[in-house]
């Protein structure tokens, strides 16, 4: 849909532009001795994968208003996450959700992938929605429930999920488990955690020996009274029981208002038990929007204690990906804005003078430390973000020219206005 020349054509326009806010912010940036080129390779090298159920229109339970063009099947899928690849430079890999997206010949989506430039990043269990052909019930639970038979149902849903994963290339399995109980009383917590543990040593030993398994956890949701993971503290200490491949997973959304996101990076990182990121953003609890639309200071902080953290700290690398749900805007707007985002908030990460911070820490200067951080996160990096961006073979201005080729409509002529895309 965009062509070589559409691309060259957009970048040519706003070639002197370009360079204008590149030369001022690397002159800026060269003065205070940064190296620039150093920069340039580490935001080249930060990619970001798309989920595949962020693609289509999101909803809420009331109500979901659909634009149409969204994509019908796991094809279409990849063929719009290379779509962002191609206009940001900076999605190289896609996370499916099973049995939402069931790659049927894995080879032929694979090659599909390939043809984007595209990998496949951790595969997702779904133990949190009856499937079809299942013998029992999630309604009380999956990996911590009660009765052993839908307990193995459960885990053997994760091993398929892995042996998907395989065929694909993926090396981690994210496990996020609804369990928990609306009432007190329902649960036995301590068992409740324990059938938990166990269940996760099963599909813990099915791992492939280069995989990860990542845990999520969440505070409420479906669960309103008690979540068998609820916290980056539980989360940690069944990876930490499970052995060297059980990580955690932070998802921005999964904390209550006003949590300190940064300090449990920090100390996850400090474990070297920190796996990934379920990218988004929230005003209230796990409300999906876009990333960095509301808190982008909070991003820039969790990126400063991301990169503190691997430049101090042994913690594997990291998986990134978004996770957020589009009920107003365009999901392929939405997702580009997104990545701008995260990328904003890591440039400027990267930008901290880490040297004159740690001599703040240690003479409990607290002004000058704020003063520092400040000052990299005041500092208008988007230029740098777009001189990566185009190096990657993206555009200058993702957004305007996804709006400027039509694309939606063109999406739209392809697949109909009345798309139901999987997922959620
Ligand atoms: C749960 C969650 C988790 C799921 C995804 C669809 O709230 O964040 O990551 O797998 O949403
Ligand atoms: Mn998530
Ligand atoms: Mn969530």
């Amino acid at each position: 849909m965009i062509t070589k020349e559409n691309i060259w054509e957009h970048n040519f326009a706003h070639e002197e532009l370009h360079k204008r806010q590149l030369d001022h912010l690397a002159t800026s940036l060269t003065d205070q001795g940064i190296v620039v080129e150093d920069l340039l390779k580490k935001l080249d090298d930060f990619q970001i994968a798309i989920p595949s159920w962020a693609l289509g229109t999101g909803g809420t339970r009331f109500g979901r208003f659909p634009e149409g063009g969204e994509p019908r099947s796991l094809d279409e899928k990849i063929e719009d996450v290379g779509l962002l690849h191609q206009l940001s430079g900076s999605c190289n890999a896609i996370s499916l959700h099973i049995p939402w997206d069931i790659p049927d010949d894995a080879q032929a989506i694979k090659s599909l992938a390939n043809s984007f430039g595209l990998k496949f990043d951790a595969v997702n269990s779904n133990t949190f929605q009856d499937q079809p052909n299942a013998s029992f019930s999630y309604k009380f639970g999956s990996l911590c429930h009660v009765d052993k038979a839908v307990r193995e149902e459960a885990i053997a849903h994760n091993k398929s999920v892995i042996d998907h994963g395989v065929s694909l290339g993926s090396k981690a399995l994210t496990v996020w488990l609804a369990d928990g109980s609306n009432f007190p009383g329902q649960h036995n917590f301590r068992e409740a955690l324990k059938r938990t543990q166990e269940s996760l040593e099963e599909i813990y030993a099915y791992l492939p020996g280069d995989w990860h398994m990542l845990i999520e956890y969440k505070p409420y949701e479906p669960n309103f009274y008690s979540m068998v993971i609820p916290d980056w503290g539980t989360s940690h200490l069944l990876a930490s029981q499970l052995g060297e491949k059980a990580l955690s997973l932070v998802d921005l959304g999964h904390h209550l208002p006003n949590t300190n996101i940064e300090q449990i990076v920090a100390i996850l990182m400090m474990r070297e038990k920190l796996g990934g990121f379920h990218f988004n953003d929230s005003k209230y609890g796990d409300d999906d929007l876009t990333t960095g639309s509301l808190k982008p200071y909070q991003l820039f902080l969790i990126f400063n204690e991301l990169i503190d953290g691997t430049e101090h700290t042994g913690n594997p690398p990291l998986s990134w990906m978004i996770d957020a749900s589009h009920n107003l805007k365009d999901p392929l707007e939405d997702l580009l804005q997104a990545v701008e985002a995260i990328k904003i908030a890591y440039a400027q990460a990267l930008i901290v003078n880490r040297l004159n911070l740690e001599e703040a820490q240690r003479k409990n200067d607290v002004a000058r430390a704020q003063q520092i951080l400040q000052d990299a996160f005041r500092t208008d990096v988007r230029p740098l973000v777009a001189a990566s961006r185009l190096r990657q073979g993206g555009v200058f201005d993702p957004v305007t020219v996804y709006r400027q080729l039509e694309i939606r409509k063109n999406l739209i002529q392809k697949r109909g206005t009345k798309t139901i895309s999987t997922g959620l």
